[in-house]
């Protein structure tokens, strides 16, 4: 595996063009996907990809709803899924998925408790019973062919513990219509499609090499157990999407256990992958198999979804996303009302897939001035910062708090996110919305 002369697949644009290649000599697999389709995909002119999975209306955007809905209808207002308590105090309902409120988050540590940690699920939340559960090893780059762990052995396994958020890859992506005026397609999530947890797991490495994962393995593909995905008619099968070789011996955990507590059922207990850095889907929750490929896998996951489209992408998108990018929000509600003359403690988080937090900046009338922001937390790779400024309003009226992040990278939050159809990847600095009376 990984031999020293392959190329980086952890590193995007090498990954990418490595599958371009391999695809065009008929080297990739579709993992599931019909051949057909991924070949109109790579066909060019089909930018909202071939499975129209990027062009749903953009009332849906606003609506709130997904792109990619379960086979039931369910109207967005009904409770989804989930089987944790909802409250409106600390979650938004958005579609099947449930989005932190970032105000709830006030006066927590630096662990999102479980009780407010948000909730992405393309069906509904399963309910598996670890001593059932199995994790199954297979595919064409295993020596012995396949292999099986029960949770016991997965746990019997060194174990290893880091705090990491996951966060969507479609957070903030309301911001590109109510902030830039732009249609997107996707969940109008604002910025709570985030949590940091710590997790505790089995290195996905260890279970590589004990099944017997040989030099040729290239992508690794874990495979959810909840419903299959129907979208437009079209069946996308178990929510799966490869990870190049690389970062699955790198630093990607099985994880069975978040703040402590055994991985609760809407998080993908009994086991989860996290993937350290890299965007949600990558973090397959429910994880029943891992496939362990010698040839490139295809999936309407890393092809269709989650690359970026648009008038400045290639056709086929742009490389599958891997890293977050950069933002920041306040524990506050958007739209909140405070009192002026009244000094308050402004507080809020700051995160980046690239690096630390290295710096956060404050603006409490509308960006003109900017105030260094005291952190909270020394700054690590994978996880947030929390910040506060104190900040006493004089004048009555409408105004806009803005908090400006720098990454240890030197990238400072944009004015502007690129637009993407999708609404991949906001990073520009929110201006978030008060009043002072
Ligand atoms: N099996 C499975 N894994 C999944 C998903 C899913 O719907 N099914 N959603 C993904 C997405 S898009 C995100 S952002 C994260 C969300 O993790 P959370 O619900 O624990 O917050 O899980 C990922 N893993
Ligand atoms: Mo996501």
């Amino acid at each position: 595996m990984s031999p020293a002369n392959s190329p980086d697949l952890s590193n995007e644009s090498q990954y990418d063009r490595t599958r371009l290649r391999e695809w065009a000599r008929g080297r990739a697999r579709s993992a599931g996907v019909d051949r057909r389709d991924l070949l109109r995909l790579f066909a060019a002119g089909t930018a909202a990809g071939a499975l129209g999975l990027g062009s749903a209306g953009t009332a849906e955007a606003t609506a709130g709803t997904t792109t990619i809905t379960p086979a039931d209808p369910r109207p967005a207002a009904s409770p989804p899924g989930i089987l944790k308590p909802l409250p409106p105090e600390l979650f938004t309902i958005r579609g099947t998925n449930a989005e932190t409120n970032f105000a709830a988050l006030h006066g927590t540590g630096q662990l999102t408790p479980l009780d407010r940690f948000f909730v992405r699920n393309h069906t509904s939340t399963p309910r598996l019973d670890p001593r059932s559960w199995q994790l199954k090893v297979w595919g064409d780059a295993l020596s012995r062919g396949p292999v099986e762990f029960s949770y016991d052995q997965l746990r019997a396994l060194p174990a290893i513990e880091r705090t990491l958020f996951i966060e969507c890859a479609g957070n903030g992506r309301s911001f590109y219509t109510t902030q830039q005026g732009q249609q997107v397609t996707g969940t109008a999530w604002t910025l709570g499609a985030i949590g940091t947890a710590h997790w505790r797991g089995a290195r996905l490495s260890d279970v590589l090499r004990r099944a017997g994962a040989t030099r040729d393995a290239v992508d690794v593909l874990p495979r959810g157990l909840d419903d299959e995905v129907v979208t437009n008619g079209v069946n996308l099968g178990h929510v799966r999407r490869p990870l190049p070789v690389s970062k699955a011996l790198d630093d990607v955990i099985l994880a069975y256990e978040m703040n402590g507590e055994p991985l609760p059922p809407d998080h993908g207990g009994p086991v989860r992958v996290v993937v350290p850095d890299w965007i949600g889907i990558s973090s397959i929750k429910w994880v029943g198999d891992i496939e362990v490929s010698g040839q490139p896998l295809y999936t309407p996951w890393n092809t269709d979804l989650y690359r970026l489209f648009g008038p400045d992408q290639p056709p086929q998108g742009s490389a599958p996303l891997t890293r977050q990018t950069l933002k920041s929000a306040f524990e506050l509600e958007l739209g909140a009302t405070v009192p002026a003359h009244r000094t308050r403690l402004l507080t809020g988080r700051s995160w980046s897939g690239a690096a630390p937090v290295h710096r956060v900046e404050v603006s409490t009338d509308g960006g003109a001035r900017w105030q260094r922001a005291r952190l909270h937390d020394v700054p690590r790779r994978g996880a947030w910062v929390r910040w506060s400024l104190p900040w006493t309003p004089r004048t009555a009226g409408a105004t806009a708090l803005l908090a400006r992040a720098t990454d240890a990278t030197g990238r400072t939050q944009p004015a502007t996110a690129a637009l993407n159809t999708q609404g991949y990847l906001f990073d520009a600095v929110v201006r978030h919305p008060v009043t002072v009376v």
